[in-house]
């Protein structure tokens, strides 16, 4: 409970003998929170969303946002012959011209004539 202004964020305020007193509300089970589909914790005066990968939990907005690999980890999620473009929940790799993308995603594998055959630079 806030004790200036004696309001209480996530609870229930009680009377006893006077006094008040804040007795938790839960968010999860009552469907007050901003979970979505991710998994609501609930907290003594308050709640939490366990966010899935590619997810944090905004402790302003009360809610499992999005993170920006891109921006975030810039120059460490894709190739250095890729750019990067944040999804909801993930990001993507698009190789520049003359490169393929890996099985994984993140690698682009160049193509170029070396004594007449073909062969893979990283
Ligand atoms: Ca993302």
């Amino acid at each position: 409970m806030d004790k200036d202004t004696g309001f209480c964020v996530g609870t229930a305020m009680i009377r006893l003998s006077g006094n008040y007193l804040g007795l938790d509300l839960d968010e999860c089970t009552s469907g007050s929170h901003n979970c979505g589909s991710q998994q609501c914790i609930n907290l003594p005066g308050s709640y939490k969303c366990r966010c899935a990968a590619g997810f944090e939990f905004n402790e302003v907005t009360m809610r499992c946002e999005d993170v920006n690999e891109c921006t975030k980890f810039e120059g460490h999620v894709c190739s250095l012959h890729a750019t990067c473009e944040n999804t909801i929940g993930s990001f993507l790799c698009h190789c520049k011209p003359g490169f393929v993308l890996n099985a994984d995603g993140r690698n682009c594998d160049g193509r170029y004539l070396k004594f007449g055959r073909i062969r893979n630079r990283h």
